[in-house]
């Protein structure tokens, strides 16, 4: 048995209910074999034990009140994985599914993602089991305000910066910034990212990590020829990175022919109207549903099955494991010939292989997706400096930050 494969096979014995680390595990330790062979003090300093074990793992209790006046019961994470390069960085998820395996595999993808930015932040992930759907703002606030009642103890700007992910936006980041400043009693802007612009938040946060998925594809298959003008794309997913997904292909000259949410997809063949989706989706936070209420010739289908219709590229923006080989086999049957993770290990490790040995393009998701957390460390530097740039500024260091990643 290889070293690397004893490290995987012991991650799995000690953790065995936490099968998206041990994927996130085995995909990346599978890989960096060279690296070892190339730098013994790798081994005889015990890097990748180190890595495969974070730092800091807390759990907490988060008690809030509902609409009907119910006390309710949610289980908070914060993994604070690595410190090495930089403070712990790294978005807080709300979805029924989280539990600490989830966040572990995020907070080590984040790592890595991180480092490859070029800029000093660590790894961390968090989030609960809370899930937001359906939910007033009153008790959204509640539960944020309960959430950062126990999270704010273990963050700040030197030490930990959480921001969004599933499920946390720039209003849940708003009620979490609020509650964190009125029991620390200080303006510390750099303890959160993903904030309102009028109280610290960056220009381009918003769209950073959509456009930073479209910045690096369209690079990479530029390098092999190919361009985006008139390729037919679907985007899996209708939350903030699907959006700004959707809106960064169409001003590059792709068609967006589907996007879905956990409920089913929609198609229209002459192209999704962005406008219309963020006003369903971001304004209203309505269902994926309503868009044929606007495009009537747009068809809605319940369920799976989005990576059937055939495509050019393929942005898997929604979660993790939403390409499987089955799904993967269809995009190479469709002449599918690019895909780009937008989302946390969208691809499952045998529908990547299947991908790579069928010669698609696959642009990754620690490299693809960085642009986020990429401009959550420039929102970061902009409030060290007590300074706010445009959003030329920012989108312009957001597009070196992708090249650099993709050199
Ligand atoms: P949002 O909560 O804004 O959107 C998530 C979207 O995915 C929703 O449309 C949701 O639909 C859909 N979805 C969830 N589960 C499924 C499923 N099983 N099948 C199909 N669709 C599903 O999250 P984000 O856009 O922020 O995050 C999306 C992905 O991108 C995640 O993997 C996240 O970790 C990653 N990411 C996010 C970054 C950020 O800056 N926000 C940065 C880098 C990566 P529904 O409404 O039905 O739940
Ligand atoms: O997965 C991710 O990179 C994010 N959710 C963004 C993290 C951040 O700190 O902006």
């Amino acid at each position: 048995m290889t070293y690397l494969q004893k490290i995987i096979d012991d991650v799995k014995l000690k953790d065995p209910d936490q099968p998206e680390f041990h994927q996130t595990a085995e995909e990346i330790l599978s890989t960096i074999e060279p690296v070892l062979n190339n730098n013994s003090i790798y081994v005889k300093s015990k890097v990748i034990e180190r890595l495969v074990e974070p730092e800091r793992q807390i759990i907490f209790r988060v008690p809030w009140v509902d609409k009907n006046g119910e006390l309710q019961i949610n289980r908070g994470f914060r993994v604070q994985h690595s410190s090495a390069i930089g403070p712990y960085k790294g978005g807080l998820r709300f979805h029924p599914s989280v539990n600490l395996g989830i966040i572990k595999f995020l907070a080590f993808e984040q790592t890595f993602k991180n480092a490859l930015t070029g800029l000093s932040i660590g790894g961390g992930k968090g989030g609960s089991d809370f899930n937001p759907r359906g939910k007033s703002d009153l008790e959204i606030m509640n539960f944020c305000q309960s959430f950062m009642t126990e999270l704010y103890r273990h963050i700040g700007q030197f030490i930990d910066i959480p921001a969004g992910d599933m499920g946390v936006g720039e209003r849940e980041i708003g009620y979490l910034y609020g509650q964190y400043k009125r029991i620390s009693n200080t303006f510390e802007a750099g303890t959160l990212t993903g904030k309102g612009i009028s109280y610290g938040g960056s220009l381009a946060r918003k769209e950073a990590t959509g456009y930073g998925v479209l910045y690096f594809v369209n690079s990479m298959i530029n390098y092999h020829g190919h361009s985006l003008t008139g390729k037919k794309v679907i985007i899996s997913g209708s939350g903030n990175v699907a959006l700004y997904s959707c809106k960064k292909a169409v001003e590059l000259g792709a068609k967006v022919i589907a996007m879905s949410d956990s409920d089913g997809y929609i198609y229209d063949e002459n192209g999704i109207d962005f406008k219309t989706m963020h006003n369903i989706k971001e304004i209203q936070r309505k269902r994926i549903s309503e868009y044929v209420n606007y495009f009537p010739k747009a068809t809605y289908t319940k369920g799976r099955g989005i990576w059937n219709i055939k495509c050019d590229i393929a942005f898997p923006c929604a979660t993790q494991n939403d390409i499987d080989v089955n799904d993967a086999q269809a995009l190479i049957d469709n002449g599918c010939f690019a895909v780009g993770e937008g989302a946390n290990m969208p691809t499952t490790n045998a529908a990547i292989k299947l991908l790579l040995d069928n010669n698609i393009l696959l642009a990754p998701a620690k490299a693809a997706n960085a642009g986020g957390v990429a401009t959550s460390a420039l929102e970061m530097a902009q409030n060290s400096a007590r300074l706010s740039w445009t959003f030329e500024e920012v989108d312009s260091k957001l597009k070196e930050i992708m090249k650099h990643i993709l050199k």
